[in-house]
């Protein structure tokens, strides 16, 4: 038989059934964490989409509540897509959602709390007047969506960014307001780039020192654009300035734009949306994690999509990449179930097993140290960012290498037929001398099922190896069918979707690998049994 329902997870959100996509209108009002997300209600596979609802105090337990936006006027009578909250400075909310007309059109409508005294703002209303915002002359109107959290200029007016696309240039058009009514077209648009249709774009001053006010003014002079890459469903980010004289958006000189640029996420990771928690003073990424099996899996498991762990985003101290980090809310799920090693060899070919924890539901810090780096092979300059997959793809978890691949071997069965590695390569660049730290999940040997798209992933790790002393630490998550990684504290991350047959529940088995000719130290390992999340209320609407 099939294991669908061990499959599920048991602290990445998940409603109880049906299909999921999209986080929608993050957001935090009043000590309430509030997430909507795209949901089709009548089943496992993408359609009648509409904007459930759940809110939480700790971004950790949930309380699923009734759809909150849906079909319901000629202006979304045919969908509600993508959209983003906005707080306004006197505390109240609104959002903006693409709704999809009769006509079929993409337009933008507005939606404010029905009763602002109900703490979790269960029911929106629309007004009249929506669409607010209709796809006009020489736009194309079934590529007009998304758009984001508005923001106010120097000048009073509100502004927020929609995706769309002409021909193969990927655009994030820029409109004002001053009564959040009345929205007209600016000039230019913020950004553009010749990537095809730009999805659920998002922007945002980024804080360098991880405490995040939202305000430009407060020392947060870089931004952050994001755009998820119709063409290729993988999302792509940059670090820049915004230019409030032209309300234009230019990446900083060094920064790879399109789609050889900086990911937040090198795996199985779409349609992310930040915000501001003015609780805690940081910035929130949520992203939406794919099935990777097949359409008949989805609808005999009677559910699809997970939300990734809702992450905290900063600028890197050099001001070139975000770091990630899991919020630390998450740490409250680990369990008394632990397991603690420190300074464990591991020499080049050989494994071991970490016993004494669940490792099918799992939190698992190391840190690893290279014995040699002198070891490492010679990495071909000609490689661009964009190749990291394709070199990992190439020489997977078990090609022997010089320095790695070493890492870890999660979700595997006990006679290691099924496993998913996450793991570090090393490589030395002959024309500087420096090291090429390379990131990988291979999820090729993960299920002995049939039909699942078992992608390798992989990114480049921006780190001075040699400098730290061959040391790098990787954190990864670990949730029945979600491997979630942050290598380097949280410089490259890596969400993979895998569905193992035998290595579930507590059949699941947790592996330290090295498959290079260098000797790695295991300087600690943590690895933590998870509790499952506390899941109440219910998505149906009552009748
Ligand atoms: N999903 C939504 C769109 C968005 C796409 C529809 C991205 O609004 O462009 O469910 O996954």
């Amino acid at each position: 038989g099939h294991n669908d329902d061990a499959l599920r997870t048991g602290y990445h959100f998940q409603p109880p059934k049906h299909w999921i996509n999209d986080p929608n209108g993050v957001m935090y009002y009043k000590g309430v964490y509030h997430l909507f997300y795209q949901y089709n209600p009548k089943g496992a596979v993408w359609g009648n989409i509409v904007w459930a609802h759940a809110v939480s105090t700790n971004l950790v337990d949930w309380t699923m509540l009734p759809p909150a936006i849906y079909p319901t006027a000629p202006f979304d009578v045919n969908g509600c897509w993508s959209g983003s909250a906005t707080v306004f400075p006197d505390g109240t909310p609104a959002i903006m959602y693409t709704g999809i007309d009769g006509q079929n059109r993409q337009v933008q409508n507005i939606a404010y709390p029905k009763d602002l005294s109900d703490p979790y703002l269960r029911e929106w209303t629309k007004p009249d007047y929506n669409p607010v915002i209709a796809p006009g002359p020489g736009v194309n109107a079934t590529a007009f969506r998304d758009p984001t959290t508005a923001w106010k200029g120097p000048d009073g007016l509100w502004r927020l960014v929609v995706g769309t696309k002409d021909n193969h240039l990927g655009l994030a058009v820029l409109y004002r307001s001053r009564d959040f009514k009345r929205w007209e077209p600016a000039p230019r648009a913020l950004h553009s780039g010749d990537s095809g249709m730009w999805e659920c774009p998002d922007f945002y001053p980024v804080a360098a020192h991880g405490v995040a006010t939202g305000s430009a003014g407060a020392g947060e002079s870089k931004y952050v654009l994001k755009v998820s890459l119709d063409l290729t469903r993988f999302e792509y980010y940059t670090v820049g300035e915004y230019d409030h004289a032209t309300d234009t958006y230019a990446p900083d000189a060094g920064q790879r734009d399109g789609d050889d640029g900086l990911r937040y996420d090198y795996g199985n990771f779409y349609a992310s949306k930040t915000f501001l928690d003015t609780a805690k003073h940081r910035r929130i990424l949520w992203g939406w994690a794919n099935e990777s099996d097949s359409t008949a899996d989805d609808v005999r498991k009677g559910w699809a999509g997970v939300q990734a762990v809702p992450r905290k985003v900063w600028l890197a101290p050099d001001g070139k990449q975000l770091m990630q980090w899991p919020v630390a809310e998450i740490e409250s799920l680990r369990g008394s179930n632990y397991v603690n090693i420190t300074n464990r060899l591991v020499k080049g070919g050989d494994h071991f097993e970490v016993t004494g924890s669940s490792p099918a539901q799992a939190d698992v810090e190391a840190s690893f140290q290279v014995m040699d780096l002198d070891k490492a092979e010679p990495f071909d300059p000609a490689w661009k960012a964009a190749d990291a997959q394709t070199v990992c793809a190439a020489r997977g978890a078990d090609a022997k290498g010089g320095v790695g691949p070493f890492g870890l071997w999660v979700l595997a069965s006990d006679d290691l037929k099924e496993k998913t590695a996450v793991f570090f390569r090393v490589f030395k660049n002959g024309e500087d001398g420096k090291h090429v730290v390379l990131m990988c999940n291979d999820p090729s040997t993960s299920s002995q099922a049939d039909g699942l798209y078992k992608p390798t992933f992989a990114g480049f790790v921006d780190v001075d190896i040699a400098q730290s002393g061959g040391k790098i630490p990787l954190r990864t998550l670990i949730d029945h069918s979600v491997v979630e990684s942050f290598g380097a504290h949280g410089k490259t991350c890596i969400l993979s979707r895998v569905y193992p047959t035998k290595a579930v529940g507590d059949k699941a088995h947790l592996y330290v690998f090295n498959n290079g000719e260098s000797d790695v130290k295991v300087n600690h390992l943590h690895a933590y049994e998870m509790r499952s999340a506390n899941i109440t209320g219910s998505v149906e609407q009552s009748t």
